[in-house]
């Protein structure tokens, strides 16, 4: 039988069903923590790549809509570039290690139809900003399109929620306030 913590499965099914049937009548009110999407007072990095610029232009005016839509003043954020997606990481880091900065928003856009080394692009980048997030306790937020081909790159590199950039920044702006509010030794 397998075993899910120390509940036999199911066990574990059984609690998981009565928790759903109890929902409603929970008396348990924990203190829930949820940052707001206030901008203002936070400051922001944006690490974006070169490669596929015109895309990666239209995630970060997505990025910069988000942080002005949010209450960001213009001498909170800045934007670096880096040649490509798999230089992001470690400007990332550079930039979370400086203390100055609240959130790092990583952009780029990686094509598989175009790149032949595609996985380990793809795989490094991504690999190399969620590293760099634990080892600095910095939030990294994950803007980096990786797509089959430029039509799905061109989706995701849309208006609004379209738009990885925007989400991206939006996501920042969440956590930033989040890890204030919640972790933050007052
Ligand atoms: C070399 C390369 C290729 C083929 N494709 C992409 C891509 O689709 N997206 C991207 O961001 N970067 C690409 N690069 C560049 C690499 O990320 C890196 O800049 C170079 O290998 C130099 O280290």
């Amino acid at each position: 039988m397998p075993r899910v913590g120390n509940l036999r499965h199911h066990h574990y099914t059984q609690f998981v069903q009565a928790a759903d049937s109890k929902l409603l009548s929970i008396a348990l009110q924990p203190t829930t923590h949820q940052g707001t999407l206030n901008a203002e007072g936070s400051r922001f990095a944006i690490v974006a790549s070169r490669w596929n610029d015109s895309l990666v232009a239209r995630l970060i005016a997505g990025a910069l809509d988000a942080l002005e839509e949010l209450g960001a003043q213009e001498k909170d954020v800045e934007v670096f570039r880096v040649p490509g997606s798999f230089e992001i990481p470690l400007c990332a880091l550079k930039a979370a290690e400086s203390g100055r900065f609240d959130a790092v928003i990583c952009l780029g856009v990686i094509i598989r139809g175009q790149t032949p080394h595609f996985d380990y692009i793809a795989g490094e980048t991504t690999r190399g900003i969620g590293e760099t997030g634990l080892k600095t306790g910095v939030p990294l937020l994950f803007g980096v399109i990786t797509a089959e081909n430029v039509d799905q790159a061109v989706d995701r590199a849309g208006v609004k929620l379209g738009n990885k950039g925007f989400e991206a920044a939006t996501a920042a702006v969440e956590l930033a306030n989040l890890y204030r509010e919640a972790f933050e030794k007052r």
